[in-house]
C-alpha cells in the first residue's frame, strides 16, 4: 500500500511536469538548505535504497531511479568552481525542479541569480523543458506567500 501511494506521487508529478517520455531525469536544484534532500526522501518509494550519495570536498549529488523516473539533486550556491563539475546533468534532464526556501528571505536574491543562470545556460535556453518552482518551508511563520516568492524571481 505505501509502496502504491509512493508511485501514484511520482506518477502525479510526471503529469504535473507534463512529461510523456519513458524514461525522464528529473533535476531537482536549488541552494543549500532549500530542502531538496527532503523532498527528494519523500519522493522515494520504499524500496528504493540505493541512495548513491557522491559526496566531493564541497559539493555532493544524490541520485536515486523510481520506475522510469531518475532524480538527480544538487546544490547550486556558493561553490562557483565546482559548476563544471554538475553544469553536464543540464543537457541529459527532462525536467527541473528548482526548490526555494520562502522563508530566507535574505537569500532570494541569491536564488533568483542561481535560477537566471541556470535558464540562460546554453543547454537550458535552446530547448523547452518544464520547470517546476517550488515554494518550500510555507508552514514557516516566517514564509513569504508563493506569490510574494514568484514576484522576486
Ligand atoms: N519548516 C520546514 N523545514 C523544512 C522543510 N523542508 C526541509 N526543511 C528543513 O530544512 C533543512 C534543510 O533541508 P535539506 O532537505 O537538507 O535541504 P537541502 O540542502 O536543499 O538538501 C532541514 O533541517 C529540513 O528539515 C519544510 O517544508 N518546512
Ligand atoms: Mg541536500
Amino acid at each position: 500500500m505505501f509502496y502504491a501511494g509512493q508511485m501514484g506521487m511520482l506518477d502525479k508529478l510526471s503529469g504535473w511536469l507534463g512529461l510523456k517520455k519513458k524514461e525522464v531525469n528529473v533535476l531537482c536544484l536549488g541552494l543549500d538548505n532549500s530542502g531538496k534532500t527532503t523532498i527528494i526522501n519523500q519522493l522515494k518509494p520504499s524500496n528504493t535504497q540505493t541512495q548513491d550519495i557522491v559526496p566531493t570536498i564541497g559539493f555532493n549529488i544524490e541520485k536515486f531511479k523510481s520506475s522510469s523516473l531518475s532524480f538527480t539533486v544538487f546544490d547550486m550556491s556558493g561553490q562557483s568552481r565546482y559548476r563544471n563539475l554538475w553544469e553536464h546533468y543540464y543537457k541529459e534532464s527532462h525536467a527541473i525542479i528548482f526548490v526555494i526556501d520562502s522563508g530566507d528571505k535574505l537569500r532570494m536574491v541569491v536564488a533568483k541569480e542561481e535560477l537566471d543562470t541556470l535558464l540562460n545556460h546554453q543547454d537550458m535556453c535552446s530547448r523547452r523543458m518544464p520547470v517546476l518552482l517550488f515554494a518550500n518551508k510555507s508552514d514557516l511563520r516566517e514564509a513569504m506567500s508563493s506569490v510574494k516568492v514568484s514576484q522576486l524571481l
